[in-house]
């Protein structure tokens, strides 16, 4: 029997993938984003194991549902699926999912146009963000988020890991938690590592680093834990500034520049006196593809600890739809949650 019917735009932000769902969202309880987050992991999980996982989806998938606005001023609500589980912010998944629902009549801002900037402000789990994007006649060419509060969580940390040595590295956040690892004397830089080098170290680091460290977000305990590790090193692509591999998932290497690892960075650069306010940063990612980011503002976090100095940043970068599909979930199927290899 099928327990599912999903049209879905596929798209790719800058190489990674957005599978925008586009009918079959559940009813989903909360009245924030992040509430109805924690609602869809506990009682709708399964469309997103059906939807992202092999078959019907490979270790990179990663997508999105559109909801009407949480708040008075939002234009709409976005949630995140992905093969890692719903995360609070996907800085390309927000970038696909805008280009593919305005592409395709799904989406209108509420306002008209500012200074000729198209703006629009969404609802994600872990915050509020402003939009603007850049449209030629059909297609979005160009899409800037003004992304939530990012800040160091953790500098300089020793960790060792086994059969590799010890490694220096510090904890970002930009919307999700990420290890931060720079060339080092056990870590030659991404240019020097293979794919295969980079999921095997990213699965141990992460695991290690989870088990030592305590990431919670100061103003919403249910952002937590660490699900990505950015490694750097040298760009290849001309203009950028610099380079990273994202690991996120089981297997997954971004094949974006990562908006929310980019954010991370910046957190982490600027903390550490190696980026100012209105420094842009080109971030590229491991197959060249590039994101503008920026420090748009320096702002002060509350918590329990003391004050945490944090930055606002924006990533702009660009994404194309490439088709259309109408996926079923079906109860005969011996893989209606889809697999892990
Ligand atoms: O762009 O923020 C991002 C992201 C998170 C995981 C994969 N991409």
């Amino acid at each position: 029997m099928i327990k599912g019917t999903f049209f879905c735009i596929d798209a790719h932000t800058c190489g990674n993938p957005v599978r925008l769902v586009t009918s079959g969202h559940p009813d989903l309880k909360g009245k924030t984003m992040s509430e109805k987050r924690l609602d869809f992991m506990q009682n709708h999980d399964w469309i997103r194991q059906g939807l992202m996982f092999e078959p019907r989806g490979h270790d990179m998938m990663s997508g999105a549902f559109l909801y009407p606005p949480c708040s008075d001023n939002a234009d709409a609500s976005i949630l995140f699926i992905e093969t890692s589980g719903c995360l609070p912010m996907c800085g390309h998944g927000t970038i696909g999912t805008i280009t593919a629902a305005i592409e395709n009549g799904l989406l209108t801002p509420k306002t008209e146009p500012i200074d000729g900037r198209n703006t629009l402000t969404i609802d994600v789990p872990n915050g509020q963000l402003s939009v603007e994007y850049q449209q030629e006649a059909a297609k979005i060419t160009s899409v800037k988020i003004f992304n939530v509060a990012s800040y160091l969580a953790h500098r300089d940390v020793i960790l060792d890991i086994p059969n590799l040595g010890t490694l220096k590295v510090d904890v970002s956040y930009g919307g999700n938690f990420y290890v931060i690892v720079e060339p080092q004397e056990n870590f030659p830089g991404i240019d020097q590592w293979n794919a295969s080098q980079i999921i095997h170290w990213s699965v141990i680091v992460r695991d290690i680093a989870e088990k030592t460290l305590t990431c919670v977000h100061p103003e919403d305990p249910s952002v937590n834990g660490i699900s990505h590790v950015l490694w750097t090193g040298c760009p290849k692509t001309a203009g950028s500034d610099a380079a990273n591999a994202v690991f996120y998932g089981e297997k997954a290497i971004d094949r974006s520049p990562c908006g929310t690892g980019t954010s991370a960075r910046m957190a982490q650069l600027f903390t550490k006196g190696q980026l100012k306010l209105g420094d842009t940063f080109i971030h590229e990612s491991f197959i060249g593809s590039q994101f503008i980011g920026k420090i748009e503002q320096v702002i002060t976090l509350n918590s329990d600890n003391g004050d945490i100095p944090a930055i606002m940043p924006s990533i702009e970068g660009r994404a194309h739809v490439f088709g259309k599909n109408c996926i079923t979930i079906d109860d005969d199927d011996p893989y209606t949650f889809g697999f892990v290899v």
